[in-house]
């Protein structure tokens, strides 16, 4: 080939690379702009080792999609004692802490990201209080657990920290930005967007 048929080579090539990273850089750029346009919001759930020792995954998994979240990311892993002090790190100084990150890390767990508007606070609500035989009935802990330990699920608490605990556990490939068809029975039309007054 001569020196100008591979200088049109490297042309085109490096024109399909550029319009490849262009549309990368749209598709995310779209993502955030609606996430922004209509509060949205992904947050952490992990089903904890009690659940899933007491066969419990399923049923928990099927209350938050019930409600309309939408699941953007699930796996199993099994959690070490680093990772559990970065997580659990305003609970480290109480004695007992130990036994948490020994209860949580002896199992697998399952991670779950989810979606909705205002999820991080809707996902609270149907998790219930910390200590299960105080939280409300109709709660995931309420209904299933009698426990401060073993009280089947985190949740986080804040948009901060959910966004924090979201990249502990989630590598950005790990998260998914789906379209669910059904969005349109859970929401009102405009519902969420920034010139929604609710
Ligand atoms: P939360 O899970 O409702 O957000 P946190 O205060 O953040 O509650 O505590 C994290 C986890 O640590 C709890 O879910 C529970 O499993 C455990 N934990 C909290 N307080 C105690 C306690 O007093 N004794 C034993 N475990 C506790
Ligand atoms: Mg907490």
């Amino acid at each position: 080939m001569c020196a100008s048929g591979k200088i049109i080579l490297i042309g085109k090539r490096v024109g399909k690379f550029l319009y490849l990273v262009y549309n990368k850089i749209k598709i995310i750029l779209q993502y955030y702009n609606n996430m922004a346009k209509k509060r949205q919001e992904r947050t952490l759930v992990i089903i904890k080792p009690d659940a899933l020792n007491r066969g419990l995954a399923g049923e928990i998994i099927h209350r938050f999609e019930r409600k309309g979240l939408k699941i953007v990311g699930i796996k199993m892993i099994q959690l070490d004692d680093i990772i559990l002090a970065e997580h659990y790190a305003h609970l480290v100084d109480q004695p007992f802490f130990p036994r948490i990150a020994k209860f949580m890390s002896e199992w697998p767990v399952i991670v779950m990201a989810l979606e909705g508007l205002e999820a991080v606070n809707s996902v609270r609500l149907l998790t219930g209080e910390t200590l299960g035989r105080h939280a409300d009935a109709g709660t995931i802990r309420g209904d299933y657990s009698m426990s401060v330990q073993a009280n089947i699920v985190h949740a986080s608490d804040s948009i901060e920290n959910a966004r924090k605990e979201l990249a502990r556990f989630f590598k950005p490939e790990e998260l998914f930005d789906w379209n669910c068809l059904d969005s349109q029975a859970i929401y009102a039309e405009g519902e969420g967007e920034e010139d929604d007054d609710e």
